[in-house]
């Protein structure tokens, strides 16, 4: 019982430590023409759970995502990037910006 309790003291305190790290990605995206490239994107990254905030700028042909600390993984965005039908070219991981504040 005591175990028990101490494994959901643990979780609960992970659960909550997950929601206030953040990192953001950005992915510089080859493909990008128009703005239904951008909406097909937009859309994409919209349906995870584990990304607050999408970004996407055909200008600087750049999809910013504000993220869980590790997730979703470099892998998994890359992915979504290539199954929407554009190609990742450089991703880049920076620090949570609220801590820079
Ligand atoms: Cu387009």
């Amino acid at each position: 019982m005591m175990k028990k309790l101490f494994l959901s003291v643990l979780f609960s305190n992970v659960l909550i430590v997950q929601t206030l790290i953040a990192r953001t990605v950005e992915v510089e995206v080859y493909g990008m023409t128009c703005a239904f490239c951008v909406d097909s994107l937009e859309r994409t990254f919209e349906k995870m759970h584990s990304i607050s905030k999408v970004k996407v700028s055909l200008k600087q042909k750049l999809v910013q995502l504000e993220t869980d600390d590790t997730l979703p993984s470099i892998e998994t965005i890359r992915n979504a990037i290539l199954d929407a039908g554009f190609t990742p070219i450089k991703v880049t991981v920076l620090p949570d910006e609220n801590k820079q504040k």
